[in-house]
């Protein structure tokens, strides 16, 4: 059993609002949704920012030309399925070396060995493990680059975003950029169906967390007494994730008894979108200078280039 995992459950659900972290979401199954998720007509953010990057890697090929940066490693945060590095790959040619962290090891070999075969002069290093906490990397004597796409930096809380873009910070060193995708605020009516697939997929990725508690933490939670939630909370510029209870029942989990009330909800994942200014704001508290912003059309997505500065350190 994987006591990181079994404690951060039994400490999600014995608060007074119970919730899971969101990172857990990602077994082989949940992976496999989330590229399903990626699919589909309401889930804007990924066609949009694969959409948008191309143009971004051109236009920062031409930076790094100016700024005389010959040799780039990127590093990329939650590197999943790959499907974003590709681009970025085909255009910003100085880049000699990319580093893939992720927490889940299996998913990430698979896409690799495709990435190895796509780009044969490329160093490729995989490196699994939880991205959220300070790490210690070997840098290579290129200039740094860290590379989050996907709004992922979402799923934290604003001031644990800042924290993470400070340690980020650290990992990369003196003189590194951090290349970020960041979904923007917008019109619950476009926010909610993301999150509320008519195919249920969003809801069959949801619900996994519990089957992937009762498979590895000898859980019994029956899924269909759960319901999937998500709502745009706009008061705090968030996408909320619930799984609510539809009968009053008590679950047990290695052993651990939880009572759950109807309509009492487990809350799992946050996902807060910002304004591009708002974002720099948080940057710069990091240590971060915003040096371009890029936005899709109608404002719907923006990836933005980072520079690590003085200020603020
Ligand atoms: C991977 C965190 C960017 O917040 O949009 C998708 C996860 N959750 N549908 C997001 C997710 C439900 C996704 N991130």
């Amino acid at each position: 059993m994987d006591h990181v995992f079994l404690q951060d459950v039994l400490a999600g659900l014995r608060l007074p609002q119970k919730a899971l972290p969101p990172k857990y979401f990602y077994d082989q199954q949940g992976s496999a949704y989330f590229d399903q998720i990626c699919q589909l007509d309401e889930y804007y953010p990924y066609r949009t920012e694969l959409g948008l990057l191309p143009e971004v890697a051109r236009e920062l090929k031409h930076y790094f030309e100016r700024a005389s940066v010959s040799s780039l490693q990127l590093v990329e945060f939650g590197a999943g399925s790959l499907h974003k590095v590709k681009p970025v790959l085909e255009e910003l040619s100085m880049v000699d070396e990319f580093v893939a962290l992720d927490i889940s090891g299996e998913h990430l070999k698979e896409a690799s060995s495709d990435l190895a075969e796509a780009f044969p002069q490329l160093t490729i290093k995989v490196v699994q493990g939880d991205f959220t906490q300070p790490m210690q990397m070997e840098l290579s004597s290129a200039t740094p680059m860290g590379f989050f796409p996907g709004s992922t930096i979402g799923n934290f809380e604003p001031e644990e975003a800042v924290e993470f873009l400070r340690n980020a910070g650290t990992t990369l060193g003196e003189e590194s950029y951090l290349l970020l995708g960041v979904d923007t605020k917008k019109d619950r009516a476009i926010l909610e169906p993301a999150y509320n697939d008519s195919k249920g997929v969003t809801a069959l990725f949801n619900k996994n967390i519990l089957t992937r508690i009762n498979r590895e933490l000898d859980g019994n939670f029956d899924l269909d007494q759960f319901e999937h939630t998500a709502i745009y909370n706009q008061q705090l510029g968030r996408i909320e994730m619930h799984l609510r209870s539809l009968t009053k029942q008590e679950v047990s989990i290695a052993g651990e008894r939880f009572q759950f009330a109807e309509g009492e909800t487990i809350h799992t994942e946050n996902s807060y979108k910002y304004h591009p200014e708002e974002f720099e704001r948080l940057a710069s508290r990091a240590g971060w200078s915003p040096e371009s912003v890029w936005l899709a059309a109608d404002g719907i997505f923006a990836i933005m280039l980072l520079r690590r500065s003085a200020a603020g350190r």
